[in-house]
């Protein structure tokens, strides 16, 4: 780290902007990070020292430590994010939009100051494996260490970015925490001028501004315009027992599984497959000069859900974040030993996520926040790709969508077309999470589990997606999963977690040619014996409720498609009106 007069080699219109944004903010001081271990060393010294941080036990989570955020900033603010364009229809009627004028001149009140007695931090931060034609950068200048020591293990901070940097332009972005006054929290993002600014809020998803904010709300609109996309989707290279590895994505809203099953470690009964992780979270996909779909993933490591996260649900996790990790809002035995919901045995005594005592069976709540999460180097994952660096991206074979559906969709289908496999994407309405504030457990529509990232009007993007039917022969197959489907005694049917393996080796057989469906109104459908749950111990009456099409639930599901689709307006492509009336035909058709 080094402040501002030892830092004259950085160019012209960087250095002149971070002056322009100290003066308005006046911190103390400026300055600028390197990324280097001793940096991040240092910061955790002062955190630790004014409690920003708590030491854990440096026996069992070596170079660990925990965060307790505000109670009131501990999720993603929707409400309070903002597309900040010309016009209105820009962005269409899944955003909040403010004229970028207005947007403006409400910051430069808030900015005004909101840095005195602090230091401002400068973050040049890269995106992407480096030398990659696909890798970004972008520069986050926040009052917040508890932000760069996330972004340092979330991005490639200092000389890799300021090299990439001499190639192009940068995304800029201001965060101050401010005074955490959640009247004036506004996350507004600018894609005109590729400039984000957060203000009042340290939770990961509003101030970490290279992960939904870049890589997602802003990099949404340069794909649109670059012939690209930016997608909220996993990446993992499934390996089958004969070495071959074919690489999937998958996209699934906020704590839906994601982190799960890109880290899925096979179970016994599956010898010889593996899953290798490229991304948990986010995918920029390109077309290759062959038109073959390229993914990379521009993070360097994970900020994910801790709840649920054991050795029995996924070891490869809980190895990974044994050291080295930031852990923000879990609670903390008396021992200092990281503790969440899921996670195991219950000591009868913890700190909760606020610091309060919480005894077992009397405290109320739960003791961890259920959106508490780590931050960890990507490189500490025991299963990470050895393609994960490679500059061109994965070739991807089939993409997957999927969410928490507790009836309707099937276990596991496969879409007709590129066309069909949009609509099943555009369809997707799941239920909300503790990733968000706001209610639990609502249906909502989130289309390719972008309703919260995609930063302009969703029919257009729906449109951009169809485009590539003219663009590229070699189209993955599309997919729909649904791990979460309830019983009647209102428990999981599907024992999810490490046994969804069975389902991505259907779609892999699927994408080879050499598994059986049968075609249903929605899509094909596993035949029960293509899907191999032998192993699995589930009924046979258990995977045919699994897989079941219900006319009923159908018909109504296509109704609230409509309502969706007739919300966005003329812009709705004709291709997914018909696709639409198609699948309503098919259902129609066949006997209830
Ligand atoms: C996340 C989210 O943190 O989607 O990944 O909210
Ligand atoms: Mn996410």
């Amino acid at each position: 780290m080094s402040d501002k007069e030892s830092h004259k080699s950085v160019p012209q219109k960087l250095a002149d902007w971070v002056d322009a944004v100290a003066a308005a903010t006046k911190p103390d001081r400026t300055m600028w990070c390197d990324g280097s271990d001793e940096e991040f060393r240092s910061l955790v010294n002062w955190m630790l020292a004014d409690g920003t941080l708590i030491k854990l036990n440096e026996r069992t989570y070596p170079n660990c430590y925990l965060h307790r955020s505000d109670p009131n900033d501990v999720a993603r603010s929707e409400e309070a994010t903002f597309m900040c364009t010309t016009n209105k229809e820009d962005v269409g009627p899944t955003n909040n939009w403010i004229t970028s004028g207005e947007a403006h001149a409400k910051l430069n009140d808030l900015l005004d100051g909101c840095m005195i007695g602090r230091t401002m931090y400068v973050i040049p931060y890269l995106l992407g494996p480096l030398n990659s034609p696909y890798a970004q950068v972008g520069v986050e200048l926040t009052d917040s260490p508890y932000v760069v020591v996330n972004m340092e293990i979330m991005t490639k901070v200092g000389p890799p970015a300021l090299e990439h940097m001499k190639a192009g332009g940068f995304v800029r972005g201001v965060h101050s925490i401010g005074k955490l006054d959640s009247r004036n929290k506004y996350i507004c993002h600018f894609p005109d001028e590729k400039l984000i600014v957060s203000l009042n809020s340290n939770y990961g998803g509003n101030a970490l501004l290279s992960k939904k904010c870049h890589s997602l709300r802003l990099a949404s609109v340069m794909a649109r315009d670059g012939g690209w996309l930016a997608e909220h989707m996993l990446i993992i290279g499934i390996e089958g027992p004969h070495g071959t590895v074919t690489y999937v994505t998958g996209a699934f809203p906020s704590s839906s599984g994601k982190t799960n099953l890109a880290m899925l470690k096979p179970p016994e009964y599956m010898k010889g497959w593996n899953v290798w992780a490229v991304s948990d979270d986010i995918a920029w996909i390109h077309l290759d000069s062959e038109a073959t779909f390229r993914a990379i993933n521009p993070e360097s490591g994970f900020f994910a859900v801790a709840p649920n996260t054991s050795m029995k649900t996924n070891p490869r996790i809980m190895e990974m974040v044994k050291k080295n990790t930031i852990f923000t809002n879990v609670a903390m035995s008396l021992d200092k030993t990281p503790w969440w919901e899921g996670i195991g045995e219950h000591p009868r005594k913890l700190w909760d996520w606020q610091g309060r005592v919480w005894t077992a069976g009397r405290s109320p709540g739960s003791a961890a926040h259920p959106n508490s999460r780590f931050t960890t180097s990507i490189h500490q994952y025991p299963s990470l790709s050895p393609e994960y660096n490679n500059p061109k991206g994965v070739p991807i074979t089939a993409m997957i969508f999927g969410g928490r559906r507790s009836e309707l969709v099937p276990l596991v289908y496969e879409s007709f077309s590129w066309e069909h496999g949009v609509l099943m994407g555009a369809m997707l309405r799941v239920e909300t999470t503790a990733a968000a504030s706001g209610e639990v457990g609502v249906l909502r529509n989130d289309p390719m589990a972008m309703k919260p990232f995609c930063g302009y009007h969703i029919a257009d993007y729906f449109n951009h997606w169809l485009s590539f039917r003219s663009r590229s022969a070699k189209l993955p197959k599309i997919f729909q999963i649904n791990p979460f489907r309830l019983g009647r005694d209102g428990r999981f049917l599907w024992p999810g977690y490490s046994h969804n393996l069975v389902i991505l080796k259907w779609i892999i057989e699927r994408c080879q040619g050499n598994a059986e469906a049968i075609e249903t109104p929605v899509g094909y459908v596993p035949t029960p014996t293509s899907l191999c749950t032998e192993g699995l111990g589930v009924p046979e009456t258990t995977v045919s409720e699994l897989l079941r099409v219900d006319k009923k639930a159908w018909m109504d599901e296509l109704e609230s498609t409509w309502l969706f689709f007739e919300s966005l307006g003329d812009k709705l492509p004709k291709t997914l009106e018909q696709e639409l009336s198609k699948l309503m035909d098919r259902l129609q058709s066949t006997a209830p």
